[in-house]
């Protein structure tokens, strides 16, 4: 067995269940300590993937496609990566440049060329403020959220399989001291278009993991407090998410916080993985170095601190290149920043993290595939459930279609809303009527249904829904 196949089998260890997990990480226990019997020249603890690897984490870096050519960049990625990150290739404007025209060479060639050296891929990022075509900055309300989640679910759904997380949403929160979400197109079409996004995700991809992901969160302050409040919220309510990223851009203005690790454990205690997803420190010599070990040291510390991704990999590849923030200068040589990240990953104890949640949590990766929440219909057809999140005034339904025997071309669920209660907002479907009885049709990318299988749409109301019951016909 390769070096790389334990690799893989160990990264799939952490993304499945738990006795999977165990069995392969007992494999690779007996391999490991073959080959460490037999095959002294093998590179584990020698490159920071393989060294992270060793304790069930991953170590990532951001990839520009168009770098792919660089055989100098390709090296280094390749010897010392098992995890990329999309710099900008997987962004909205990259993506969807004209609106449901999809392009995704450039993504594409980071995924190929990931797949091909056995190295997993996050996702970045799904919804965003930033990076927006123009097409969608010039949107806004209902047209722009159901933009938004059908570029969710159609990017989603092309890279299904193949993404081990997804940064679903993106800085959502506002700086300073306010402890809010930050005003954006996206956030004045509902407060709740966070966690509608990621219900399409999850709907369009229920094996990768989900995070939100942001900066400035890296230590406990009125941003964080606000983001934890979300995930705290999320996971009461079950909405699905699985990780929170903390970017961890550092320099002399914001330095590693005293509170790091502590305040990525109050994430986990929450139920959430946490992952380090664009560290990058400016500097030079000792300082950096040291820094990059507290970091580094900080998550290995933490069980469920599953990975670090650098943003780049030499100095003149960064966003802020004049910083220095990476592990590498311009020609590719190892800098003391990348003696001291690898020496902090080979410290300590060889464990692995556990892979169960810690007590009483519930685990928060979803099984591959998730059984519908009632049966399909034994027949052809199509059936309806509604999941119902209400509040004084107001409330947001999602509706989960499943395909009957025969799946379905088109699909219309019909429901009677109780009076004084009146839709606002629609996303995954168009409604006609707004009070009363109510008829929803699939959109273009929802109607194709195979037997069994099931797509999600919602809807905002004023009101109350209480007790409405979905009936779906095929169409
Ligand atoms: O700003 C640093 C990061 C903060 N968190 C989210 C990340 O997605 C973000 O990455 C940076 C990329 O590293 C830059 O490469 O995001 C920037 C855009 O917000 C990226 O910069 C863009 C330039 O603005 C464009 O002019 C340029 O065409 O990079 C593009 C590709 O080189």
């Amino acid at each position: 067995m390769s070096v790389n196949s334990i690799r893989r089998g160990r990264q799939a260890a952490v993304r499945s269940g738990p006795r999977l997990a165990l069995v392969l990480t007992a494999v690779g226990a007996l391999v490991v300590g073959t080959m460490i019997a037999f095959t002294p020249s093998a590179s584990a603890g020698t490159t920071l993937g393989a060294s992270a690897a060793e304790r069930g984490r991953y170590f990532g870096t951001a990839v520009a496609a168009n770098k792919l050519s660089d055989s100098v960049y390709t090296t280094i990625l390749n010897r010392e990566f098992n995890s990329v990150t999309a710099e900008n290739e997987m962004k909205w404007d990259a993506t969807e440049p004209s609106q449901n025209q999809f392009n995704y060479a450039n993504a594409d060639r980071i995924v190929n060329s990931a797949r091909a050296n056995g190295q997993q891929v996050r996702g970045h990022a799904l919804a965003w403020h930033s990076q927006q075509p123009g097409w969608a900055q010039n949107m806004s309300g209902t047209a722009l959220r159901n933009a938004m989640l059908n570029h969710v679910t159609q990017v989603a759904t092309y890279y299904r399989g193949k993404i081990s997380a997804w940064d679903v949403v993106n800085e959502a929160f506002a700086d300073g001291g306010g402890g809010g979400r930050r005003d954006s197109n996206l956030q004045r079409t509902g407060n709740d278009w966070i966690e509608a996004a990621f219900r399409a995700a999850r709907a369009a991809d229920p094996g990768a993991k989900l995070c939100y992901n942001d900066y400035n969160t890296d230590g406990q302050n009125a941003k964080s407090n606000a983001v934890y409040a979300m995930v705290q919220d999320f996971r009461a309510r079950g909405v699905p998410i699985d990780c929170v990223g903390f970017q961890s851009h550092f320099n002399a203005q914001s330095p590693v916080p005293n509170d790091y690790q502590a305040n990525l454990q109050r994430f986990v205690n929450l139920g959430v993985e946490v992952q380090i997803t664009e560290l990058d420190i400016e500097g030079s010599g000792t300082t950096q170095a040291n820094n990059y070990a507290r970091v580094v040291s900080a998550c290995l510390a933490i069980s469920r601190c599953t990975g670090i991704t650098v943003w780049g990999i030499r100095d003149t590849d960064s966003w802020r290149a004049s910083g220095t923030p990476l592990l590498f200068d311009g020609s590719g040589n190892k800098k003391a920043a990348y003696t001291s990240t690898l020496n902090a990953l080979n410290s300590g104890n060889p464990t692995q993290p556990p892979t169960t949640p810690p007590t009483g949590q519930p685990p928060t990766t979803p099984p591959t595939t998730r059984p519908p929440t009632t049966p399909p219909p034994g027949g052809a057809g199509c059936s309806a459930t509604v999941s119902l999140n209400s509040w004084t005034g107001g409330f947001v339904a999602t509706i989960r279609v499943t395909a009957g025997s025969s799946g379905t071309t088109g699909w219309a669920v019909s429901l009677t809303l109780p009076s004084g209660a009146a839709v606002t907002n629609t996303w995954n479907a168009t409604a006609s009527g707004s009070s009363g009885s109510v008829q929803f049709r699939n959109v273009s990318y929802n109607g194709r249904l195979n037997a069994g299988q099931s797509t999600e749409f919602g809807f905002q109301g004023t009101g109350s829904a209480t007790g409405i019951t979905p009936t779906c016909t095929v169409s």
